[in-house]
Parts: structure tokens; C-alpha cells; sequence
């Protein structure tokens, strides 16, 4: 019996929105944007991704051409961390979601943009899913976090925090920065499974680059539809689990509660700043669109 919130799942679909993957499907254009997509990435990515996430790309034999098949990335995978990758038709309801990933099962597109699409993504699609989020997977400092994540989100919905969960999300797993000896590095899915986002979140000065605190980035709006205009940094992947198992967020988000949202830009007295951002882009952005 399903929440009467949100829509049953679709023809074809299992209850938990998982569908087969089907990789003999793929046809030899589709595995050729894969191919695409992945030389150009690995081309950008050394020296600006954390090194974790290569480290992934290589236990996982993600350089492998082609889209990858589910069930042999799990094999691998379940092995280092208990995560599997699941096929679903696109993005499922918020509980499905959080469901899967409390259980570790990472839910991957199991479709892939066109060749003429290669910079524009309306919805997660199997290399955004599996190139973006499933090599950090491997890491089981990330892998706990992810489930940690999934279990809280569950929780969440009780609270009625479902919106603040999604920006915690937003700023780690899809958009995070994480430091380094030698500086910045990316670790969210969205930046690093974007050209023009794995530079522009690094060597653009437009955006805010701010250290990570979790209250502070609960109350931060975020945008779905464009570069990010802030930047939120970890310590470390141990610090960013760290905090998320030993906080009680029921009475955090009663603290919240009447403390107003803060707009994307907005850089508070007491924020950290490794960048302050001169939103160069977004103002060009927004003069555009007038
Ligand atoms: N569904 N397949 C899929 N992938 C996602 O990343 C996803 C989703 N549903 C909801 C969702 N993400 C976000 O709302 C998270 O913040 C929960
Ligand atoms: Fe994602």
C-alpha cells in the first residue's frame, strides 16, 4: 500500500520503482556518449577531483567502454561497501529515494542523454548516476554517509524537514568541495559529472566558497537549474559523517524553525569564506534573461 503523497510506479517498475536495466538494450550510439562523456571527464578531472573518487573509478574498472552493467558494478561494489546499483526509469518519490539509500542501494538511471545533449540534463541520467555517484560509493567513509543520509532522510519526513534534508544533499553528494593539502577538491556528483561545472566550481570567481556547517547550510536555498552561486567545503568525509551521525537533528530543526531561509548568495558575519564570490556569472546570467 503506497503513501497516497506520491504517485504509484510506473508500468513495468517493481514497487520500489526499480525496473531490469536491460543492458543489452544499450545500442553502440549510446554506449558511444557514455564514451564520450567519460574521455572528457577523466581528461579534466585528475587534480581537481578528490582522489578518492578516482580511486573508485579504478576499483570499480569504470574506464571499461561502454554504459556500465548494474549487476557486474555491484558484484565489485557490495564486496568493498554493501552498496548496489539499481536500476529506475528516472527520479523517484522522496521516500523511495531515501528508502533505497538507507538499504544502500544507490538508484541509477538506467537511460543516457542524446549526443546533441551532452551539456544539458534534465534528469539524472546513467552517467550522471554512475559516473557522478557511484565511484565514491566504493569509499566506505562515503558509503556510510550515504546511508547515514538515507536513514535520516526517512526520519526527516516525520519531522516535516524533507526541504532541509534535500539542501544537505544539494551541498554535498550533488555540488560539494572538500579540502585538500593542495587545495579545493570536488567530490558532488553534479559537479563532477558536468564540464563546465568541474571548472567553473573551482576556478571561477563568481561563486561563494564557503566551509561546511551543517545548520548553516539546512537554512541555504539552493537553484536547480544552473552553475551553483555557493560552494560548501568539507574538512574531510570522516568530519562530514562525523557530524551527521552524532547530531540529533530533531532538535536542531526546532531551532530552525524560526530562523529565516538564507538566500543563495548571502554570506553571513560569522561564515568561513575560502571565496568570496564576485556572482559575476549569474549576474551576467540574469542581464541575459532581461
Ligand atoms: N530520485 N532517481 C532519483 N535520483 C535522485 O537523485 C533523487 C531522486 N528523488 C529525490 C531526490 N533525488 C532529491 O529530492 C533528494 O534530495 C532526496
Ligand atoms: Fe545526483
Amino acid at each position: 500500500m503506497n503513501d497516497s503523497t506520491s504517485p504509484g510506479p510506473p508500468a513495468g517498475a517493481a514497487a520500489d520503482w526499480t525496473i531490469p536495466q536491460d543492458w543489452a538494450r544499450y545500442t553502440a550510439d549510446e554506449h558511444r556518449v557514455w564514451d564520450t562523456l567519460f574521455a572528457r571527464q577523466g581528461a579534466l578531472l585528475p587534480g581537481r577531483v578528490a582522489p578518492e573518487f578516482l580511486d573508485g573509478l579504478d576499483v570499480l574498472k569504470l574506464s571499461k567502454p561502454g554504459i556500465p552493467d548494474f549487476d557486474e558494478l555491484s558484484e565489485v561494489l557490495t564486496k568493498r561497501t554493501g552498496w548496489r546499483v539499481v536500476a529506475v526509469p528516472g527520479l523517484v518519490p522522496e521516500e523511495v529515494f531515501f528508502e533505497h539509500l538507507a538499504n544502500r542501494r544507490f538508484p541509477a538511471g538506467n537511460f543516457i542523454r542524446r549526443a546533441d545533449q551532452l551539456d544539458y540534463l534534465q534528469e539524472p541520467d546513467v552517467f550522471h548516476d554512475v559516473f557522478g555517484h557511484v565511484p565514491l560509493l566504493a569509499h566506505p567513509v562515503f558509503a556510510d554517509y550515504m546511508q547515514a543520509y538515507g536513514a535520516g532522510g526517512l526520519r526527516a519526513m516525520e519531522f516535516g524537514a524533507m526541504h532541509r534534508l534535500a539542501r544537505l544533499y544539494w551541498y554535498t553528494v550533488e555540488f560539494g568541495l572538500v579540502r585538500s593539502d593542495e587545495g579545493l577538491r570536488i567530490y558532488g556528483a553534479g559537479i563532477v559529472s558536468s564540464f563546465g561545472e568541474s571548472r567553473f566550481a573551482l576556478d571561477d570567481p563568481s561563486p561563494n566558497r564557503l566551509r561546511f556547517d551543517l545548520a548553516r547550510v539546512l537554512r541555504t536555498k539552493y537553484r536547480i537549474d544552473d552553475f551553483q552561486q555557493t560552494y560548501f567545503v568539507v574538512d574531510s568525509f570522516e568530519k562530514l559523517l562525523h557530524t551527521t551521525l552524532n547530531t540529533d537533528f530533531a532538535p536542531l530543526y526546532e531551532a530552525l524553525a524560526d530562523q529565516p531561509d538564507l538566500e543563495i548568495t548571502d554570506i553571513l558575519p560569522d561564515d568561513k569564506v575560502y571565496h568570496r564570490g564576485t556572482q559575476a556569472y549569474a549576474d551576467g546570467k540574469l542581464q541575459a534573461a532581461e
